[in-house]
């Protein structure tokens, strides 16, 4: 039967699922698994800034909590604190993309392991480990 919470939280994955797929890829060359290529890196810290930017809090409106997903109650108790995390996601998502332009790793190293830190605080305490 129609279920009108389930197309928020599809919603909310898909974005998610794509910050990881343009995330994944910047830590591989990072880490020496992928080739280095300063260009396909920038495109994928622009697109990961890109979809940060998208209105991921639409992904968490009230009422779109069903405790079958891996996003904890918590979120809706605390939603501002909620907001800042993914404001400060998105500051991130920002500075790696600028860094990428710049070109300068050691720059881009720090923006990377600032924005997987950004994307750990909220994990920490807003996602379920299972
Ligand atoms: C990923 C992914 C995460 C983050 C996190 C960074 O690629 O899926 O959840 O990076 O591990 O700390």
């Amino acid at each position: 039967h129609f279920d009108d919470k389930e197309p928020m939280q599809s919603y909310r994955q898909s974005i998610f699922a794509l910050m990881a797929m343009n995330f994944g890829p910047m830590g591989a060359m990072l880490k020496g698994e992928m080739p280095w290529d300063a260009e396909q890196f920038k495109r994928f810290a622009e697109d990961l800034d890109d979809v940060a930017e998208l209105d991921v809090m639409r992904g968490f409106a009230a009422g779109t909590d069903k405790g079958t997903t891996r996003a904890k109650p918590g979120i809706w108790d605390n939603m501002d604190d909620f907001e800042a995390k993914l404001v400060d996601l998105q500051t991130a998502t920002e500075a790696l993309s600028d860094a990428a332009d710049a070109g300068d790793e050691a720059a881009i190293k720090a923006a990377f392991g600032d924005t997987g830190k950004a994307c750990k605080a909220c994990h920490d305490e807003y996602k379920s480990k299972d």
